[in-house]
């Protein structure tokens, strides 16, 4: 599977998201990430990405890990995504090339428009619960086959 990240930003009860304008998922809402490289750890790798796509500066160490999602394509693993809160950052967000970034109520996240699975997973590490997951999706992403999860804690 492929090692990537996701990391939201949340300001109040407020989360910010940002529309994937190109790639893999473009046209939909979703945090910030992308693919952990080499030599980094999924933290410093979300640190990075989240800085690269949207300006803000974030220290690694300051990122929470709330959850790791794995992610199938008609049974085919694909992603396996780390993903992690913050609520302490420096900037404003930029639009990038591409990111648009916009904050959404975390009450009114606009699930249509986001990953079919997000509506299941999103809400329940934004109420606090830690977990890891596994989505199976059917082979072009559209629906959400399978979804299991299991709270667990992050060092
Ligand atoms: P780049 O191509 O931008 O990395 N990602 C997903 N995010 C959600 N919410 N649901 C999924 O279900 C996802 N699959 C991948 C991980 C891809 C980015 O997209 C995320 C990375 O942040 C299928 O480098």
């Amino acid at each position: 599977m492929k090692l990537s990240t996701l990391c939201f930003c949340i300001r109040g009860d407020e989360a910010l998201l940002a529309m994937k304008k190109r790639g893999f998922g473009a046209g939909k809402w979703n945090g910030y990430g992308g693919k952990v490289a080499e030599e980094e750890t999924p933290r410093v790798a979300a640190a990075r990405e989240l800085q690269e796509e949207s300006g803000l500066v974030v220290d690694a160490a300051a990122l929470e890990q709330v959850a790791i999602v794995r992610f199938y394509f008609d049974k085919n693993p694909v992603f396996e995504c780390h993903i992690f809160l913050t609520r302490t950052w420096h900037g404003e967000p930029q639009e990038t090339e591409e990111m648009r970034p916009q904050w959404f109520p975390i009450a009114q996240l606009p699930f249509a428009e986001m990953w079919a699975a997000d509506a299941q997973w999103v809400p329940l590490i934004l109420a606090g619960k830690k977990l890891e997951a596994e989505v199976n999706f059917n082979a072009d992403g559209s629906e959400v086959k399978n979804f299991s999860y299991k709270e667990r804690h992050y060092a």
